[in-house]
């Protein structure tokens, strides 16, 4: 077998061990059932006494209970997953009983079949090539590194799918990738392409009502599960940007989900059916209005095991989105949010940008007692340190935790991912020493410089944190603050382009579609008595607190107001004032960012220091670049004549 020992002896500080840093090797005496729970303790607890017990007693669910006392602990838990998870709650330190809160904890990756990755930052797929080879080593440390935050599942493939993902080549190799998934807790799902029976010509229709393509879908189903017995199910973005779907043959969303599902319950599949649609049934009306407007008329008519998978916010990913409405408005429908790990609005992987302020946010706003589950677009590739940039596994960390506790406060993340990813208890020590060194010799020198680069560890500690817990609100200053959205460039969703309009495109992907700025004013006016009437689609308190411009938060203002440029704001500065405030403050924000890390050099090993300090200057040119950009744009509408 190849060894946990081979996945994890990789070279000093590149990233590559994530959270999972526990160098020294450790015996434990573990007794009772064998699996990767006790692996992970044999390895990694300090020489103690661990008893691993599976108790059908407890809840069916991956809960763990955590007894005894320091040095005799007995772990139980229903299943072998729950143990694993206790194992890893052991070595962060935890010695509390815990379960968790959705059972469906999914990792998407938009991984393509040739290895690119739609909206990836951080190198090529872990799963696909064009030589079809599986690194079996890539994928057990990918596991282990899911099972350590609870992670249970995950979709191999990109929601784009292509139809080939359902062939025979293929399949084996979704096959290949669950046996080395397993042990770990994780099942798999793949994304399909709806008009899979058609496109592969072997059905002369995709019509979800046609007996062939039911009998398709059926044997479909029956030949993967076949394969692996414990398949999770589909995930399916149907008639959304240019996808083939139900509609194709005036069928519902209904109609193709029930499809899919009548043929993996027997198996006990799910589908996760995808709301992200826009432009096909209702093109020309708001388009954050969309998702509403084409499921409302359906809930209740899905299956039980369809569930809804709906993005955070209305429209895609923005930096800042109120909650989308459809998790009010589908009362009869089982619902999963899809939060995007990756940061395709938020600067990619050159942009330090923690995520877990933005997704408790999220929480703030819809319930997690109303989901079944949560998914979140992985940020992972082939680059040695998985993410692209060291914070951005951060991120992957906090999904994972925010999946097992949606309660979970993004500062208790933060610290708990500082700790085990960042601290060097041998560079700590050594800095210590010689700060008090220097400080017994600072009567004879007492330079600026010894000061600056000595800071003890503990302010160090609290500033990364605070950097880290403020680089969300950072990011929606120096790029769109106070509501504005999608002023992005076109095709890279990286730098902004205010005035991006082209005729030829569909309206909704134009920035000035988004921000509508004219001689007058700013923001799209969504209020029901002039505009789009997208408050409508809010439950009370928040239908009539974002229809009144006088109620509605600032940082929401430009999503639902049309707003005049002399509007005074709450802090008495006109709008146009308020803007290049924001702007500027999201600029220091990233300069104060960078005196942080400076600060941190002494105690952070060379290779990731260098690296993300290259990244942070990157950030402050890009912060720069959305300042100068936006004001100019912007401040012109407020000269013109
Ligand atoms: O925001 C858009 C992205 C697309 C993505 C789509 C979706 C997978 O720019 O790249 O496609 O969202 O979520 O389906």
């Amino acid at each position: 077998m190849m060894s946990l020992l081979s996945i994890l002896s990789v070279k000093a500080e590149d990233g590559s061990k994530l959270w999972l840093r526990h160098d020294v090797l450790r015996t434990a005496q573990v007794n009772g059932v064998e699996g990767k729970a006790s692996e992970i303790l044999k390895l990694y607890y300090p020489g103690k006494q661990v008893t691993l017990n599976i108790d059908a007693s407890m809840p069916a669910n991956d809960g763990y209970r955590i007894e005894g006392s320091e040095d005799n602990i007995t772990l139980s838990a229903h299943t072998q997953s729950g143990l694993l998870y206790g194992a890893f709650a052991l070595l962060r330190g935890e010695n509390e009983s815990s379960s968790p809160f959705f059972d469906l904890r999914i990792l998407n990756h938009w991984d393509n079949l040739d290895g690119s990755i739609e909206r990836g930052y951080a190198g090529e797929s872990i799963f696909w090539n064009d030589s079809l080879e599986i690194d079996h080593q890539k994928i057990e440390a990918y596991a282990m590194a899911n099972a350590s935050i609870g992670i249970n599942g995950t979709v191999l493939n990109n929601v784009n799918a292509s139809p080939k993902m359902l062939t025979e080549v293929y399949l084996n190799k979704v096959k290949e990738i669950a046996d080395i998934l397993r042990p770990w807790g994780i099942r798999v799902y793949i994304s399909v392409n709806f008009g899979s029976p058609k496109a592969l010509g072997e059905v002369e229709t995709a019509d979800p009502l046609n007996k062939k393509v039911r009998r398709w879908w059926k044997k479909k189903a029956d030949e993967i599960y076949s394969i692996i017995p414990d398949f999770g199910g589909f995930l399916v973005k149907a008639n959304s940007e240019g996808q083939p779907g139900p509609f194709d043959y005036d069928r519902t969303h209904a109609d193709g989900a029930n499809m899919l599902a009548d043929a993996l319950k027997p198996h006990g599949g799910i589908v996760m059916w995808r709301s992200f649609v826009y432009g096909a049934k209702h093109k020309g009306e708001d388009r954050v209005m969309q998702a509403v407007s084409e499921f409302k008329p359906h809930d209740g008519e899905f299956r039980d095991n369809v569930i809804l998978q709906s993005k955070n916010g209305p429209l895609d990913f923005q930096p800042r989105e109120p909650y989308a409405p459809i998790f009010d408005q589908m009362q009869k429908t089982s619902q999963m949010a899809e939060l995007q790990i990756t940061q395709e609005y938020l600067g990619h992987s050159h942009h330090l940008v923690f995520l877990a302020p933005m997704w408790e946010e999220f929480f703030s706003y819809v319930a997690p007692e109303k989901l079944k589950g949560i998914a979140g677009v992985a940020n992972i590739g082939l680059d040695t340190n998985w993410c692209g940039h060291h914070f951005a596994q951060s991120n992957w960390y906090a999904f994972g935790r925010l999946a097992w506790n949606p309660k979970m406060s993004s500062k208790q993340i933060a610290e708990e991912w500082l700790k085990l990813t960042l601290e060097d208890q041998d560079l700590i020590a050594k800095n210590e020493r010689e700060r008090g060194n220097r400080r017994a010799s600072r009567k004879e020198n007492s330079s600026q410089q010894i000061r600056k680069t000595h800071v003890p560890y503990s302010t160090v500690y609290n500033s990364l944190l605070d950097m880290m817990l403020r680089s969300r609100e950072a990011c929606v200053d120096y790029m769109m603050p106070n509501g504005l959205h999608h002023i992005f460039k076109f095709d890279h969703h990286y730098g902004p382009q205010p005035d991006g309009f082209i005729a030829s495109y569909p309206l909704e992907w134009c920035p000035v579609y988004y921000h509508k700025a004219d001689k007058d004013g700013l923001g799209f006016d969504r209020t029901s008595s002039t505009g789009s009437g997208a408050t409508l689609q809010y439950p009370e308190p928040y239908r009539s607190m974002y229809d009144s411009r006088e109620t509605c938060p600032e940082e929401f203002l430009l999503w639902f107001h049309h707003v005049p440029w002399d509007y005074k704001m709450k802090s008495g500065r006109t709008l146009m004032e308020e803007l290049e405030y924001r702007y500027q403050r999201g600029v220091n924000e990233v300069v104060d960012f960078i005196a942080t890390w400076q600060e941190a050099k002494p105690y952070i090993d060379a290779q990731r220091w260098q690296e993300v300090n290259d990244k942070l200057t990157l950030q402050l040119v890009s912060a720069r670049e959305w300042q100068r950009v936006c004001t100019e744009y912007f401040g012109s509408f407020t000269k013109a004549e």
